[in-house]
């Protein structure tokens, strides 16, 4: 009697695989998993059947990872992936790629064949862990059903400390169906991975110091400032030193745009104020931004009378492209907040103040007008429209550049792009992630004719939630980036980047009940919108902007950041 008892216990107290991951999740907080069924994750299904967590379907998994980054860039918490074995994990592998390059916490799931056929080229079996390796900061395979606890609180501490990144987890079909007693919770132990966040002191009095002495310094911010969520100091930082700002297309909306000491973005489209000063500086500091080379141009003519002090969190970052004179590893917040309470005097910099201030002056970005609805006027207006307050959501092309020059962001977590990767197909799924983590906010998804085609079937998610996103389409008929790259490099020969054949956009988003607009020029876009920019429901602007224009500044390829051209004369 007592035995049977006792058995009984014992089997109450077991639970499946798929029972604590989604208790794990909770103990997370997860509020939303981006997932997509299939046969290795159907125990893990059976258990969100009844689970509280909203669970969104996109209609491709690409779809799903696109908006779990959107949803982690505007939310600042890790974004979360289910995904089946083989096609299912692979259709998420540029997702992953995309969010290793730009920093994005995310913790991915995968399915896989159950244990005992792995290797054996199973159905639907792919190698996602050999897959990822390169492109995830961290990734597990299951093994035992106990360490799951252990796992997923492992992964969400890698994916969201230090620098931030994603980590995948590996999930055998028969371990997330089997049982086990119910394991201890353990503490983490990484004894591998540490990261700095407190930068040492020295370091920071040294660059304090080189502050002091500078006559000609300038901030270069990038998206670790927003990482940190360290935008409040830097502004208190850039003011109490009266140091210009710089921004990378990722950092944008770390530092208010209208700010008088913010001199724009830098890089191949950037302005000129924001190239010539980074050309001319005698100090630079970078804070957490990685030397791109869409940043730096030819590194032979980047900063090339500055000394280069560079906080980062992330040690591999300091003097990968540009050699540091001044390295401090930490978290930007935390070095930001030591520089203020240092106080040093502020450089005399009356000369460079001037000739910053002449420079933005004489050279803003332009464009010249025709009849035709330039595309520049079209993100113009989107930014009176939505008094700057707008979260803008882009794809990648040339309409992304015109959002990076033209949408004067005023706060930090606004902008959702993709810079390193440069993903077609992002921004339309980003735009759901952005919208579900900020339920209130304007968000306007700004895509090409092109990209948007890589990812239409995620308006069904749209539709479904009835997101307010506004769709805004700049349909030049072409691959414009491409095209413009033809026409400047390659003698006008457009190799396969004119779409010949293209849907009725409004006709697409209204077989998904979602409402259309064509907009053919400038009078129609100030109507439409000042109609459809504050509706609570989703809308479609199909915006027929001049198909020749292109995108300037621009530095050409193994060009110095000095040598841009396209500035106003
Ligand atoms: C997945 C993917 N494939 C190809 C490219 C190369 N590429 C960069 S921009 C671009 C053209 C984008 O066209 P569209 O979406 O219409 O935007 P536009 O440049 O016209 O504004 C292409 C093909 C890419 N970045 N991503
Ligand atoms: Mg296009």
């Amino acid at each position: 009697m007592e035995a049977a008892l006792k058995e009984t216990k014992a089997k109450t107290s077991e639970v499946s695989g798929a029972d604590l991951l989604l208790k794990a999740l909770e103990k997370e907080n997860v509020e939303v998993i981006f997932g997509y069924p299939g046969g290795a994750v159907l125990p893990i299904y059976d258990k969100l059947y009844d689970s509280k967590i909203l669970h969104v379907l996109p209609r491709h998994e690409q779809g799903g990872i696109h908006a779990a980054e959107g949803y982690a860039r505007v939310s600042g918490k890790p974004g979360v992936v289910i995904a089946t074995s083989g096609p299912g994990a692979t259709n998420i592998i540029t997702g992953i790629a995309d969010a290793m390059m730009d920093s994005l916490p995310l913790v991915v799931f995968t399915g896989q064949v159950a244990t005992g056929v792995i290797g054996t080229d199973a159905f639907q079996e792919a190698d996602i862990l050999g897959i990822t390796t390169p492109i995830t900061k961290y990734n597990y395979q299951i093994r035992d059903i106990k360490d799951i606890p252990r796992i997923i609180k492992e992964a969400f501490y890698i994916a969201t400390s230090g620098r931030p990144g994603p980590v995948v987890i590996d999930f055998p079909k028969d371990l997330a169906a089997g049982v086990s007693a119910e394991p201890a919770e353990e503490e983490i132990h990484l004894p591998g991975y540490q990261p700095t966040t407190e930068p040492n002191f020295l370091q920071v009095r040294k660059l304090s110091e080189a502050v002091s002495r500078a006559k000609r310094p300038v901030i270069l911010a990038g998206a670790g400032v927003l990482h940190a969520k360290a935008s409040r100091l830097l502004k208190e930082y850039a003011e109490q030193q009266n140091l210009h700002v710089v921004h990378t297309l990722l950092g944008l909306g770390g530092f208010p745009a209208n700010h008088e000491l913010f001199l724009g973005m830098a890089g191949m489209h950037g302005c000129f104020t924001a190239n010539m000063a980074l050309y001319n500086c005698d100090l630079l500091i970078n804070i957490g931004a990685r030397f791109d080379d869409r940043l730096t141009g030819n590194l032979k003519h980047f900063a090339p009378k500055a000394t280069v002090a560079h906080i980062d969190i992330d040690p591999a970052e300091i003097g990968k492209n540009v050699p540091t004179q001044i390295p401090v590893v930490g978290d930007a917040g935390e070095a930001l907040g030591q520089l203020l309470r240092l106080g040093a005097s502020p450089p005399q910099q009356e000369e460079w103040a001037g000739t910053l201030a002449a420079w933005k002056k004489e050279f803003p970005y332009h464009y010249e007008t025709s009849e035709l609805l330039k595309p520049q006027k079209v993100m113009e207006l989107l930014y009176e429209k939505t008094a700057g307050e707008a979260i803008v959501v882009t794809d990648v092309g040339q309409h992304q550049m015109w959002a990076a020059q033209y949408y004067q962001l005023q706060h930090a977590d606004r902008w959702v792009t993709s810079g390193g990767l440069g993903t077609m197909g992002f921004g339309l799924p980003a735009s759901i992630g952005a919208q579900l983590a900020d339920p209130t906010a304007c968000v306007v998804a700004v895509l090409g004719d092109g990209g948007f085609q890589m990812s239409t079937q995620e308006l069904a998610v749209i539709a479904e939630f009835q997101l307010p996103i506004k769709i805004a389409i700049f349909n030049n008929k072409a691959l414009g980036m491409v095209r413009q790259w033809q026409e400047i490099f390659y003698k006008e020969r457009y190799s396969h980047s004119k779409n010949p054949v293209q849907p009725s956009f409004v006709k697409l988003a209204e077989a998904y009940g979602i409402k259309g607009f064509e907009i053919n020029t400038e009078t129609e876009a100030h109507l439409v919108l000042n109609e459809v920019l504050h509706d609570k429901e989703p809308v479609l602007l199909d915006f027929r902007v001049d198909g020749a224009e292109n995108v300037y500044p621009m530095i050409a390829p193994g060009k110095g950041i000095h040598e841009m051209v396209g500035v106003k004369k």
